[in-house]
């Protein structure tokens, strides 16, 4: 019997991550992209056309997040929907906090879909017994992030399904970047300034350059492969591996410079032993404009959604603490 476990000890909770300045480092069991050229549907993932008319999850090269492609739904024009396309297994640690990410659109906000999520011990409808979310009139017509926290009772295998069941007649309903992520213990993400490592201060003028070093460290006992090609980009680019949130004294300092985005090769992945980390120093100011006065907030986040061609290679996001500067005029130049 299907039940939904809302109020039962499972939270579930819908957040964009526009801002996720509230997001603790996360390691992804799960990342799935469908591909980077062409979209592919991995082998152990299942799709089930429950109703049988030929409308089904189908991999598609276009109108996804990065590379476009993903999974796409097109509805019939005479039937609802009945679609839907399980995840692989996923090996769950009981009570560990996880929390399913995936990005949907649709084609046109006038034509909403209908999509369920749901989590089961067998990689069938049947199987499904605990739902996650449902949205009965999605109408997203970009790609919305989807966080999903929740947590299993028991130790074991365990699928996730995307049931979609749209009216018909509605065009496409798009999924992407599945993932599933646990917290991070053991790798941490640092962000410390020019002006405080040199002078011990943190106030800057306006237009002054704001210099700031990332480093990723592996603080826990067993060896980790990550991606160390620290491209630069802004959150939530994908294929930045490093960027950064600045918050200033207006809000949310948008970032201005164009990044070309660059995949990592397999010599950028490298292991990090316990206490070895890596770097990258970066002039914030070519991308930021601090030149408002007031206090900035800024975190610098490490996101690798890239595999390496070992399959060993850590993903997931680490985010450091916030560090703070004030932009103010100097005394003797406020009256010019
Ligand atoms: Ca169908």
């Amino acid at each position: 019997m299907k039940r939904c476990l809302s109020g039962a000890g499972l939270g579930l909770l819908i957040i964009a991550l526009a801002a996720p300045f509230s997001i603790a480092n996360e390691r992804f069991t799960l990342w799935e992209d469908f591909g980077g050229e062409f979209a592919t549907l991995p082998p152990s993932w299942v799709v089930d056309d429950v109703n049988s008319d030929g409308h089904a999850w189908t991999p598609w090269d276009f109108g996804g997040a990065r590379g476009g492609c993903g999974l796409r739904h097109f509805t019939s024009s005479v039937q609802p929907a009945d679609d839907w396309v399980f995840t692989g297994a996923l090996n769950l640690t009981p009570a560990e906090a996880c929390t399913l990410y995936f990005k949907t659109r649709v084609t046109s906000a006038g034509q909403p879909h209908k999509l369920a999520v749901w989590i089961g011990q067998t990689q069938n409808p049947a199987g499904m017994t605990t739902m996650l979310f449902s949205d009965q009139t999605l109408a997203f017509e970009t790609p919305q992030d989807m966080a999903l926290p929740f947590s299993v009772g028991s130790p074991g295998t365990y699928y996730v399904g995307f049931h979609c069941t749209s009216d018909p007649g509605m065009l496409a309903l798009f999924l992407d970047q599945v993932g599933l992520a646990v917290p991070e213990p053991d790798l941490m993400a640092t962000l410390q300034l020019d002006r405080e490592i040199y002078d011990g201060s943190t106030i800057y003028a306006p237009g002054d350059p704001v210099k700031g070093m990332v480093l990723v460290a592996n603080m826990g006992p067993s060896p980790v492969t990550i991606n160390s090609k620290l491209t630069v980009g802004h959150e939530p680019d994908p294929n930045a591996v490093l960027s950064y949130l600045v918050n200033g004294p207006s809000g949310e300092v948008p970032f201005v410079m164009k990044v070309k985005p660059v995949e990592p090769e397999p010599g950028d992945f490298v292991t990090l032993n316990t206490g070895d980390r890596v770097h990258k120093y970066y002039d914030l100011s070519l991308g930021f404009d601090f030149t408002a006065p007031g206090d900035y907030f800024i975190e610098a986040v490490y996101w690798n959604p890239y595999p390496d061609g070992g399959g060993t290679a850590w993903i997931g996001r680490l985010v450091s603490t916030p560090a703070m500067i004030t932009v103010e005029v100097p005394v003797g130049r406020a009256g010019e």
